[in-house]
């Protein structure tokens, strides 16, 4: 299998993240992609190619165009009022309160930010730009006739919406690759979402639609972040009614569990018959996930990479979250691994 990487992963490397009211250094850091490519090495997975350069169209095609741009200028204007520390959004238009942009910078984060844990610093966007490009350079490969393909995407992006970022999220990498396949001519698309936390994001930006249908098992928001999105009752809206799927579990959900999830999900997705399958593969529902409540094994990434296989269907990895950084690259790839029959 084909996997595309960039190495610019690197420049997001921000040194906060919020946890628990303290400042500790972020569980999503740049060590993540290291390990998982060097995993991909480690079993000869295929090819290893770096990303090509999209215009910000293909980006836009999903996102709020003024979300892209204070994206990329949040640092600047941050660092130009003088604070010290990194950006971190401490206020929102809450319940009752005004829905408008304001104009200073700790206004636009509260504005933009569905978190706090986020921090923004030198060199997000660009990472977050790179990031993207390499879910675009996958899809194209895909389009070009490739069965399947992993983007080893980082920064992750199932939690960030059209118009907000958080949860370790900027772009929503998966939901643009999603949309390319649409725009290339592909009448459906399923994005089948197996990081432990549910994809707000991705679930926000396709809830009104019936082209591409999204799934997610995760971690019962009455337990776990995002919190607020990720109920088994959110089934759509108009059109997209009956187009999005949750599988919301509790705390110490085995394999046992979690697989007749997936299988429940893989019978939807074969009765809306996509054109293209894509994952959104987070590797947090690992049992050692320090921030998890999952209890998978390192072999059950394995088993249910064979699952998603049986669908015969085309299929891009896209990666997300998983933080026990230590095994990261072999449960990612026994995913692809077992994807693969080996
Ligand atoms: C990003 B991805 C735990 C707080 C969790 C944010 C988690 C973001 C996960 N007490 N904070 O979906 O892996
Ligand atoms: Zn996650």
């Amino acid at each position: 299998m084909l996997t595309v990487f960039s190495e610019k992963h690197a420049l997001r490397d921000s040194k906060t993240e919020l946890y628990g009211g303290e400042l500790v250094p972020p569980f999503e850091c740049p060590v993540r992609a290291e390990h998982i490519l060097q995993r991909v090495k480690e079993v000869s997975l295929g090819q290893i190619i770096g990303p090509n350069h999209y215009e910000i169209e293909a980006v836009t095609r999903i996102h709020d165009a003024a979300f892209i741009h204070f994206l990329e200028t949040c640092w600047s204007e941050w660092e130009a009022t003088g604070y010290k520390g990194e950006a971190i959004a401490t206020c929102w238009p809450a319940r009752g309160m005004q829905q408008r942009i304001p104009d200073h910078i700790e206004g636009k984060l509260g504005y933009y930010a569905l978190a706090a844990e986020t921090a923004i610093s030198n060199g997000t966007w660009e990472a977050a730009r790179a990031s993207v490009n390499v879910a675009l350079t996958a899809q194209a490969a895909m389009r070009d006739g490739a069965q399947e393909a992993f983007a080893l995407c980082r920064p992750p992006g199932h939690h960030a919406a059209g118009d907000m970022f958080g949860g370790y999220c900027f772009i929503n990498n998966a939901a643009v690759a999603a949309q390319a396949f649409i725009d290339q001519g592909a009448s459906r698309v399923a994005l089948l979402d197996v990081d432990f936390h549910h994809g707000n994001g991705s679930q926000a930006i396709f809830y009104d639609r019936d082209d591409v249908m999204f799934l997610s098992l995760h971690g019962d928001p009455r337990e776990a972040f995002p919190h607020f999105l990720g109920y088994a009752d959110e089934l759509g809206q108009g059109k997209g009614e009956g187009f999005n799927h949750n599988y919301p579990m509790g705390p110490g959900t085995s394999f046992r569990t979690w697989g007749e999830a997936l299988d429940d999900a893989c019978r939807k997705i074969c009765d809306f018959a996509p054109d293209a399958v894509v994952i959104s593969l987070g590797v947090d529902t690992f049992e050692h996930d320090p921030i998890s409540f999952f209890k998978l094994s390192s072999d059950d990434f394995k088993r249910y990479g064979s699952s998603i296989s049986s669908l015969g269907m085309p299929t891009l990895f896209v990666m997300e979250g998983g933080y026990a950084v230590e095994e990261i690259g072999i449960n990612a790839v026994n995913v692809l691994q077992g994807y693969e029959g080996q």
